[in-house]
């Protein structure tokens, strides 16, 4: 049986960790996790940036080998772990499957005033101080409601016919918003709360977290 490691910040708090783990989930193989106090450099340990070859986090060990970036760890997955035997983290369909990575994409290379604004911190800790957004962060803000109105049909709570990973990553990017009171359409306010109850989801959610020290 295949060995599966994931390596994960020990707040509980990368985006990036949150969908590699999604995957994980989802696929149904069982795996362990390695927490990585990156408050105390420990992804910089010569071994660790070895097997990381970026020095972040996630990471994916299977059977000894080692895979960081976590769209690169989602579709590694989806092809180590394929349907019909696994249940399929990307859309069969071309195109749908190339809005997923475009999706994916986006919610990491974009949005920066929101990213720093409304940090991960602030859904999976309480009591973390927020401000009004600024006028950057208010910007983005509206592009992404507006691709959220664009692709998130009426009555449905997936971007397509069934769950892929890009559901995860851009519910939780749009979670930042919502759960700090940003107002949006209800289809948006569905989509995000069924995404947010899914098992694999929760099981993230609902980790033991240790106290948070900013670093
Ligand atoms: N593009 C990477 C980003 C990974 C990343 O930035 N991870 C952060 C935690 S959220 C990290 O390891 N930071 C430690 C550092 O940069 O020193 C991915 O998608 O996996």
């Amino acid at each position: 049986m295949a060995n599966l490691r994931l390596s994960v910040d020990t707040y509980w708090t990368s985006p990036y960790a949150f969908s590699a783990f999604v995957a994980l989930k989802e696929k149904g193989h069982p795996f362990s996790v390695h927490p990585v106090a990156l408050h105390l450099g420990e992804h910089k340990h010569p071994d660790a940036l070895a097997a990381s070859l970026t020095g972040r986090v996630p990471v994916l060990w299977h059977d000894g080998w080692a895979l960081s970036e976590s769209s690169a760890i989602d579709e590694y997955l989806d092809d180590a772990f394929a349907p019909p035997g696994y249940p399929r983290l990307f859309p069969e369909d071309a195109r749908e499957r190339a809005r997923a990575r475009q999706l994916m994409a986006w919610v990491r290379s974009d949005l920066m005033p929101i990213r720093l604004e409304r940090p991960t911190t602030t859904l999976f800790y309480e009591n973390m101080d927020v401000q009004p957004l600024s006028t950057a962060a208010q910007g983005s803000a509206a592009r992404l409601l507006g691709v959220a109105d664009a692709l998130i049909a009426s009555g449905r709570t997936t971007l397509f016919a069934s769950f892929c990973i890009a559901d995860a990553d851009f519910a939780l990017m749009l979670l930042r918003l919502l759960w700090n009171a940003h107002p949006a359409p209800k289809k948006v306010q569905a989509y995000v709360e069924a995404q947010w109850a899914r098992p694999s989801v929760r099981a993230w959610v609902e980790q033991k977290r240790p106290p948070y020290v900013p670093y």
